[in-house]
């Protein structure tokens, strides 16, 4: 039947061009379901064969199974390069190369500076042969002052200097308690430092109620104030610069007896006072020199509190020294307002890798 091989033909013209044309697979999934599914015109055509007088069933007949299998074909092929290519998309739209470098990993942060200079502190003691002791924030008057050789009239232990947490308990004012607990549980000799946080009543550009110590206590036989220079000479030279020197000069603590400042020699001028421009220096202020810390040796008066556990005056003798963390951080660092290492400032933190 010349008009049914004549359809078929258009048919399979009308498919192979709608198949060349179709841009996605799922346009193809339609245009095989429209030409080759149940409902289509082919299969149709395939159904009605029976039907036909016999003659034109094998003509009909094959021309439908070559229609079909050049729609399949034509299909097929189409399939398998949108395939291709869609695969090709998605490859380059979805690339991750995976040697590239993961991430940077949230900055983990820093030491603050004053907990930096604590252990570099730490570290110059440690290296003389000094344990590190630390010990309560919340003292009694008794360790904080009595044993101290504080006389009960002694102003730091007014109301208006320390902070009080009952009549005989407070916050501790310097970090020489742990000094005379120490010596309670430790016969001599004794070698430690002791860092640790300290309260005053006190609130300026160059006081804060709340600040860092280190003091160091050596007690044995033997020990003189030659030995106390040259602990502090050690002391300055590491954290301050190798160049340096140390002086002494007179002064008083109720606990030391003789009691001494001590001045490291300007790192900034050299120990001129002056800069090279020949300007003076306004670090040191002129003088050549900084102050770093208090000491002296240990007033025997304060042995008879710890007497029991073998400190007799007459056999042992030690010195002491105490400073101010924050004090020594700001010399070496040039912070000019104690209060920066408070304020928790990023842009002050983060000078301090
Ligand atoms: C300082 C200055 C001088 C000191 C003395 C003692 C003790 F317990 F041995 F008596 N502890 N700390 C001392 C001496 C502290 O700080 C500026």
């Amino acid at each position: 039947m010349p008009d049914a091989a004549g359809r078929l033909d258009e048919l399979r013209r009308e498919a192979e061009a709608a198949v060349r044309s179709a841009s996605s697979t799922a346009e193809l999934e339609d245009l095989r379901v429209r030409y080759l599914g149940r409902k289509s015109e082919l299969t149709g055509v395939l159904r009605g064969i029976g039907e036909l007088p016999p003659e034109e069933r094998g003509p009909v007949g094959q021309a439908a199974n070559a229609a079909r299998s050049a729609m399949e074909s034509a299909l097929a092929e189409r399939i398998a390069a949108l395939d291709a290519s869609e695969l090709d998309e998605r490859l380059a739209a979805d690339r991750i190369d995976v040697t590239l470098p993961g991430d940077p990993p949230p900055h983990p942060g820093r030491l603050h500076l004053i907990t930096q200079t604590r252990r570099e502190i730490e570290d110059v003691f440690v290296g003389l042969g000094f344990s590190v002791v630390e010990g309560p924030e919340i003292e009694f008057d008794y360790y904080n002052f009595t044993a101290l050789n504080f006389l009960p009239d002694h102003p730091a232990r007014a109301m208006q200097d320390t902070f009080y947490v009952s009549d005989d308990v407070l916050l501790r004012t310097h970090t020489s308690p742990l000094q005379v607990r120490t010596m309670e549980v430790q016969p001599p000799p004794v070698y430690a430092i002791m860092p640790g946080r300290v309260y005053r009543r006190d609130s300026d550009a160059t006081h804060t109620p709340m600040f860092n110590q280190v003091e160091g206590l050596a007690v044995d036989e033997d020990i003189t104030l030659g030995d106390l220079q040259g602990v502090l000479l050690e002391f300055a030279r590491a954290i301050f610069g190798q160049e340096r020197e140390i002086r002494l000069r007179s002064s008083y603590f109720p606990f030391t007896e003789p009691s001494v400042e001590a001045d490291v020699s300007c790192f900034q001028c050299g120990g001129s006072g002056a800069l090279p421009d020949g300007s003076r220096d306004p670090l040191c202020k002129g003088s050549g020199w900084l102050e770093i810390l208090g000491a002296g040796m240990v007033d025997p008066n304060v042995y008879g509190f710890v007497a029991d556990n073998g400190y007799d005056p007459e056999r042992v003798q030690g010195f002491a020294f105490g400073m101010g963390i924050e004090r020594i951080a700001m010399l070496r660092h040039g912070v000019p307002d104690l209060r920066m290492f408070f304020d928790n400032d990023l842009r002050f933190l983060e000078q301090f890798p």
